[in-house]
């Protein structure tokens, strides 16, 4: 034993005054990591980014079929094009079920976040088509945040965009060409969530819950009635692109975890220096 170990277990209190410091230095290295924590996570995580462009669709992307037996699509070396889905139902009226292939990709919850997305429409020229393609963002709870796409719901009609933010949407009527893109952004600051089409806001709204998922969604009325049959053009995807703020850790609950195992490490300490 050193005379500064003889001295301090003399001097009882000394020891006390040691450890206290030495406590409160260890929770304030653990307060400038936590707040270091924080600024790191403050900066936008990008979570999902797909460009289409390697010629094999990411297996990030989970695939399922409603009302589908499959589709036909081609990662072209630009974007995803599909080209056709194969239905289960031929709907004779205006009142049958959509056949769909839906990606899903699940990731971070993010608080304000920014997606991008650009599309396009081919229907061959003919009010024939009946087919859409809808990116859909979901909450933690599966409902859903915000939504566009470009829809063809009827087989005398033209498509329409279509956009949701919240509880508000918006639908521009049949006034699509037949062939054309789009470039969407949405973003959300706070809970007001805006979706931008080609740079014009279309609608905007209010949503609080975590972002959770994203599904793009193409879809194939097939109908076989008057006016019919109904046909699937081409619909495509490309340069989705979603980042955001994860949802913070619970910094405080991290503190007092830290902060509960440097006193009991202490606390063991000095129960060992005194055995
Ligand atoms: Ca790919
Ligand atoms: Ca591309
Ligand atoms: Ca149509």
């Amino acid at each position: 034993m050193n005379n500064f170990s003889q001295f301090t277990s003399r001097h009882g209190w000394l020891n006390s005054v040691i450890c206290t410091i030495k406590f409160t230095a260890s929770l304030a290295l653990i307060l400038v990591s936590c707040l270091y924590i924080s600024v790191l996570r403050a900066q936008a995580d990008v979570v999902v980014y797909d460009h289409f462009d390697d010629g094999v669709l990411d297996p990030a992307w989970s695939i399922s079929f409603q009302n589908s037996t499959g589709w036909t699509y081609i990662e072209s070396g630009t974007s995803l094009d599909v080209t056709d889905i194969n239905p289960t139902v031929i709907n004779p009226d205006s009142s049958g079920t959509w056949a769909r292939v839906v990606l899903s990709q699940d990731f971070t919850l993010l608080t304000d976040f920014r997606v991008g997305c650009d599309f396009s429409w081919d229907s061959e020229n003919s009010n024939r088509a009946m087919q859409s393609i809808y990116m859909e963002l979901y909450d933690i709870y599966g409902n859903p945040l915000s939504q566009f796409g470009s829809v063809d719901a009827w087989v005398a009609d033209r498509g329409g965009s279509y956009a949701s933010a919240g509880e508000n949407n918006y639908w521009s009527g049949n006034t699509l060409p037949y062939n054309g893109s789009a470039s969407v952004d949405i973003s959300r600051v706070g809970s007001n969530i805006t979706v931008l089409w080609d740079e014009v806001e279309l609608v905007s709204g209010e949503a609080d819950n975590p972002l959770s998922r994203v599904d793009v969604r193409f879809s194939y009325y097939a109908y076989d009635g008057p006016g019919g049959p109904s046909l699937f053009g081409t619909e495509s995807i490309d340069l989705v692109k979603i980042e955001g703020t994860p949802v913070p850790l619970p910094c405080t609950l991290l503190l007092f975890g830290s902060g509960l195992a440097g006193i009991i490490g202490l606390g063991r300490k000095s129960l060992l220096k005194k055995a």
